[in-house]
């Protein structure tokens, strides 16, 4: 393929997508390589605009999963405490302060392997209540049975994170309590009842290059891109077995943002967790290569994320804005100011 012309440089969307189309992807000369991403960034997004969510871990740790990167698992001695559910009150607090700061949307995390029914009923007040501030709603609860996507769509639930974390190879190497397959269930559920689906994964737990591609070819190979795809660099937990994986390098980082572009044009990047060590300039790099999404706030669901300040800052400084809505079927928002127009 000639990556020197725009004009040769085209982005379909395609779902058969192999391997070794992938790798081939990963190794082409970095400049090279990000100029094509950048391309067909620009042929879908305003490269300028950045949507913002925010997080909030609605039940924390206590998790019978043994995700091999999570501190809130019970099976790694970390120091996050098993909390209850928060209270409606609570969450109605929380997300009228993330409008506040600019968030457009509101995502909801609970420590669980799945939403019991009554757990669910609870989980549907809170998304009625979020959406009537006039915020977009995520929640990622974990599996789902047969039924409940509808139950939460039926609340006005806009979209559902649920991640297919790493390639299927590697895979039981990170999770042996529930299956690829079952994840890909969850996700074909969430499809099915008319949410928007939020899927990425983690790099940097000690995977090969062919895993990441791994990750990248089955999230692009869905029978529809997710809408919106969070890429999170492992964050490196104390009591985890993960805590001393070795770190990824950051151009394998910017490349595989750069590839997920390539392969999911009209999907939100997501640069997720990790943000926190990475540098400015790092960030910038993945803005350009086609990251268009962030988290913002302090805190991700029990580790940081950069301060708000810093963010700020940091999109002031590259002339970047926080946009109004990613939601598909609306073009415009009146319910979100940018945070870059409120720092100014
Ligand atoms: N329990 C639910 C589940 O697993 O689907 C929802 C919450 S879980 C914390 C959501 C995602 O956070 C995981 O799929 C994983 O990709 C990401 N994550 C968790 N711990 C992480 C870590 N230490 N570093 C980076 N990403 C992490
Ligand atoms: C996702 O892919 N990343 C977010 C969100 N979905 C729920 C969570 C990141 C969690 C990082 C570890 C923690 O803070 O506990
Ligand atoms: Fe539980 Fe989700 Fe953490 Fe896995 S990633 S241990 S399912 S909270």
């Amino acid at each position: 393929m000639d990556f020197s012309s725009p004009s040769t440089i085209q982005s379909q969307l395609r779902h058969d997508w192999t391997i070794a189309e992938i790798l081939n992807l990963f190794e082409i000369p970095f400049m090279d390589l990000l100029y094509q991403a950048h391309t067909i960034h620009r042929q879908h997004f305003d490269p300028n605009q950045i949507q913002a969510s925010t997080l909030l871990s609605i039940k924390t740790g206590g998790c019978p999963e043994d995700c091999a990167y999570c501190p809130q698992s019970i099976h790694h001695q970390t120091s996050v405490e098993s909390e209850p559910l928060l209270s409606l009150n609570q969450v109605v607090e929380a997300a009228t302060q993330a409008r506040a700061q600019g968030a457009n949307r509101f995502c909801m995390g609970a420590a669980w392997r799945s939403p019991k029914e009554r757990s669910l009923e609870k989980i549907i007040d809170m998304i009625k209540e979020v959406k009537s501030l006039g915020l977009e709603t995520c929640v990622t609860l974990g599996m789902l049975a047969p039924g409940q996507a509808e139950q939460l769509k039926a609340a006005g639930l806009d979209y559902y994170n649920h991640n297919l974390d790493t390639s299927p190879e590697f895979y039981e190497e990170i999770i042996t309590t529930r299956t690829y397959q079952d994840r890909l269930d969850t996700l074909a559920q969430v499809r099915a009842a008319g949410i928007y689906v939020c899927c990425g994964g983690i790099v940097g737990m000690g995977e090969d290059r062919v895993h990441r591609v791994g990750l990248l070819a089955n999230l692009a190979n869905l029978p529809q891109h997710p809408e919106s795809v969070p890429i999170n660099q492992l964050v490196k937990v104390t009591g985890t077995p993960l805590a001393d994986a070795p770190s990824l390098d950051p151009f394998e980082f910017v490349r595989t943002i750069a590839c997920a572009r390539i392969l999911m044009p009209q999907s939100f990047v997501r640069l997720s967790a990790g943000r926190e060590t990475m540098s400015d300039e790092l960030q910038a790099l993945c803005f350009f290569a086609g990251a268009n999404s962030l988290f913002c706030g302090d805190k991700l669901l029990t580790t940081p994320n950069p301060e708000m300040n810093r963010d700020q800052q940091l999109l002031k400084r590259l002339g970047l804005a926080f946009s109004a809505t990613e939601n598909f079927e609306k073009t415009s928002s009146s319910t979100c100011q940018s945070i870059a127009s409120i720092s100014s």
